[in-house]
């Protein structure tokens, strides 16, 4: 049996037609299942739904096989990941290219952040990912205090909580309707497909084909995947 991790909402939205390339149906909507594992029309294949967050950790510690995570959520999985592997114990992660996005800084449309920036000021930065903000604002020379956010830090800035967000950005509405712009590009975001590397050696056989079906699937956009 192949288990694949995925969490509900656009990772498992932009999955599916990865995995109808690959031959493998779903057999359920979990918008209406309660299901928490859900087979598909590969006896051996089943997905589990885990939150976005805990995909690293299914994959890493054998509850799963394989998964489907953002690089957002990767990196700050292995950057709080206290085993000495350095890699979390993730094998080689593929850029499916599906729920892209980009990692910003943002500020009140008010704010005159070049002008904090140059003044050496210290700048208060609310965030749900504090490794890779900590990480760009130490090569960007800026100090900030960080202020660790689970959701919603569009708030932080309008309330006063902070003087900056570092938040995932895709179409800018949100931003927009907080009256928020950005002001920094952090890095692009793509989802990746993560594999246990036991599960690798020890089902192999298995695994190579689905995993080469997901690298077909990526390398030509016009057999399933919509642009
Ligand atoms: O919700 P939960 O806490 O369970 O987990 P999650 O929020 O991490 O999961 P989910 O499903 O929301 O996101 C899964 C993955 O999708 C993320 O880890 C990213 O890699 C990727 N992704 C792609 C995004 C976005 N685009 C995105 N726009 N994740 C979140 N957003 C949010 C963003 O945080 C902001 O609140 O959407 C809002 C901005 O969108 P725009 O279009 O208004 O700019
Ligand atoms: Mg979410």
């Amino acid at each position: 049996m192949i288990t694949l991790a995925l969490s509900k909402g656009r990772i498992f939205d932009d999955s599916l037609p990865l995995l109808r390339a690959a031959g493998i149906e779903v057999l359920e909507d979990p918008e209406k299942s309660r299901k928490l594992i859900i087979g598909t029309t590969r006896p051996d294949v089943r997905v589990v739904l885990v939150r976005a967050s805990d995909v690293p950790t299914y994959v890493q510690h054998g509850g799963a096989d394989l998964g489907v995570a953002g690089l957002d959520v990767l990196l700050e999985h292995s950057a709080g990941d206290s085993s000495d592997s350095g890699n979390a114990g993730l094998y080689r992660p593929l850029d499916l290219q599906i729920a892209r996005c980009r990692m910003s800084v943002a500020v009140r449309e008010d704010f005159d952040y070049a002008s904090a920036v140059q003044q050496g000021s210290r700048l208060r930065v609310a965030t749900k990912y504090t490794h890779i903000a900590r990480q760009h604002f130490a090569s960007k020379g800026v100090h900030v205090d960080l202020i660790k956010l689970y959701g919603s830090m569009e708030l932080a800035p309008l309330t006063g909580l902070a003087d900056a967000i570092v938040d995932l950005v895709s179409t800018g509405s949100t931003l927009k309707a907080n009256h928020l712009v950005e002001v920094e590009h952090v890095m692009d975001i793509s989802a990746r497909l993560v594999v246990n590397p036991a599960a690798l050696k020890l089902k192999r056989l298995a695994l190579r084909p689905v995993i080469e079906a997901f690298e077909r699937a990526i390398a030509q956009p016009a057999a399933g995947v919509p642009a």
